[in-house]
């Protein structure tokens, strides 16, 4: 395949963007009466408004012809018949194969679906005090133990679908090798009433076992019998041997498969977290949600197709605008761990240097991924967003419903969100700035002198996503809406969204230092990193 930039439509968009940067986004608006309408698109319960955004008809359309030159239709027929396009890790890419509804893969499914009864019965004793502790108490506490891709996703979920959990059980999660984590969790917690998962897909991750043996001695140290291991610990992995040599009985693994990717696999049994905190029907609601949204992906025209929008709008503004960052930003407090999740989605996938098919890119490639939930950021960071001196499309999202209707909280929110992105479109010029600081009761000079300081540029771009309100499904099809969009991006740019070399020498490296640190062994390392291992050992006497 060749490169993105020697595709006819790179060069037509690089001339169009010269024309572009004369629009004036309130300008069309007032042109083209029904721009909000043909700029907005829905599917499986989610509406995208990316009308305030820079672009006319015939910049979609070339972004189109974009996609299609590079063969997108095709990529996205590979990656849901299961073609190994995770090519650098020889693996096929099937996490759609989690939430699937049709059987064009019947392997899989038959797979997909026992594990999905497993999880079913499983939670169902748990919630029925069937699956009691090894002292016969029924289990209170869930305690997740995985990191990255084994935590993130479930993490996110498990805070959104706060409303819909059972009042019997409390799922808490733990993920960083810092004890503190552990440590705060496990303070209030008994071990009489406490189950463990331990998620890795490997098995092999340092901070995940170092947590599980921990957590493993936290509960011995109470129940005295090895044999309470049983009823404490399950684990969710595809390297059943290593998890049996850790202890945990056959019986108590979920399997998962190596065709899904860490930040992919929520939809698996790393979502039994999800599941046990929410119930197996509201699990399957989510998978439906995502399922909603890979049919629209699959069949929509690329005009229509929303992660396709989203993603040739990053592409637009990323490759033509130089923007370096996108802000996400939820107008929901369940969605409080949202961008975060997305962060890891987004730069661990996109966050790539090199053609799958040889060589380095050319362009930038996935942008830094940041943001918070409003309305807080507005009193922090959104100051950048209006005044500051770069680029920052935005992506909005908010419900109509909230699920704690309270006096007017929900309009104000709401109210918030829409005037968010109607400011970054309008932005004040140094007229309408001199005479508020006129109106302040400042005189006419001073006013003048500081009327810069107010002015704000405007014209920047934001799209909204729209829910009724935020359930399983719209949650569902909202995650892979931005699983889509990624993948999109990755075809345009030519690059493997689903490995992560990048992460390895960290980990090598690690390997390297920790034995030097805690024992007498000595390795050669730079002066900087050897100061700061002799003030840790001299630290530790
Ligand atoms: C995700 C990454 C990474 C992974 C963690 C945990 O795509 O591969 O975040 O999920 O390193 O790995 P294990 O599940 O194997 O412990």
């Amino acid at each position: 395949m060749t490169k993105p930039t020697s595709a006819p439509a790179w060069a037509a968009l690089a001339h169009h963007k010269t024309q572009a940067e004369q629009l004036k986004m309130i300008d069309l608006f007032q042109q083209q009466p029904n721009r909000a309408a043909q700029f907005s698109a829905c599917a499986a319960g989610i509406t995208l408004d990316y009308s305030k955004n820079l672009v006319t008809e015939e910049t979609i359309g070339k972004l189109m012809t974009l996609a299609q030159e590079r063969g997108l239709n095709e990529k996205i027929h590979a990656m849901f018949s299961g073609q190994p396009i995770n090519t650098t890790e020889k693996r096929q890419v099937l996490h759609t194969a989690l939430r699937a509804r049709n059987n064009h893969l019947p392997d899989q499914l038959r797979e997909v679906n026992a594990v999905l009864d497993k999880m079913e019965k499983f939670v169902a004793a748990v919630h029925k005090g069937d699956w009691r502790g090894h002292t016969g108490k029924q289990i209170t506490d869930v305690v997740n133990i995985g990191i990255g891709g084994s935590d993130l996703g479930p993490v996110m979920v498990t805070h959104a679908l706060s409303p819909y959990h059972v009042d019997t059980l409390k799922v808490h999660f733990v993920s960083n090798v810092d004890a503190s984590d552990l440590t705060e969790t496990l303070k209030n917690l008994d071990p009489e009433t406490t189950l463990f998962i331990v998620a890795s897909k490997t098995f092999t991750t340092t901070e995940t076992l170092t947590n599980a043996r921990s957590a493993r001695a936290w509960l011995l140290n109470t129940l005295k019998q090895e044999a309470a291991v049983a009823r404490h610990f399950v684990a969710v992995s595809v390297n059943i041997e290593k998890v049996q040599a850790f202890g945990i009985d056959a019986e108590n693994i979920f399997p998962m498969w190596d065709w899904v990717g860490g930040r992919y696999s929520l939809w698996s049994a790393i979502g039994l977290p999800i599941a046990l905190a929410c119930g197996m029907g509201n699990f399957r609601a989510l998978l439906g949600g995502a399922a909603d949204m890979d049919e629209h992906f699959t069949s929509a025209p690329l005009a229509e197709n929303l992660p396709v929008i989203l993603a040739m709008l990053g592409v637009w503004y990323t490759n033509f605008w130089q923007a370096e960052t996108h802000a996400i930003l939820p107008y929901d407090h369940y969605l409080n761990a949202f961008t975060k999740y997305i962060q890891q989605l987004d730069m661990e996938s996109n966050g790539k240097q090199a053609y799958l098919d040889g060589g380095y890119l050319a362009h930038a490639s996935g942008p830094i991924i940041w943001g918070e939930p409003g309305t807080n950021g507005q009193h922090s960071f959104h100051q950048l967003l209006h005044q500051g001196t770069r680029l920052v499309p935005v992506d909005f999202i908010v419900s109509l419903k909230s699920h704690n209707p309270l006096g007017d909280h929900h309009s104000q929110l709401f109210a918030n969100c829409i005037s968010q992105s109607r400011a970054l479109m309008l932005g004040k010029n140094e007229a309408q700035a001199q005479s508020e600081f006129e109106a302040m009761g400042y005189s006419s000079d001073e006013a003048k002198a500081l009327a810069h300081h107010k002015v704000m540029p405007g014209n920047r771009p934001s799209n909204t996503l729209l829910m009724e309100q935020l359930t399983p499904q719209t949650l569902g099809a909202l995650i892979a809406l931005y699983e889509h969009k990624v993948f999109v991006q990755s075809v345009i740019w030519g690059i493997n969204a689903f490995d992560q070399w990048g992460v390895e020498l960290g980990k090598q490296l690690c390997n390297d230092i920790h034995p030097a640190l805690v024992g007498d062994k000595v390795i050669e390392v730079d002066g900087s990193t050897a100061a700061l291992m002799t003030r840790f050992k001299q630290a530790q006497g």
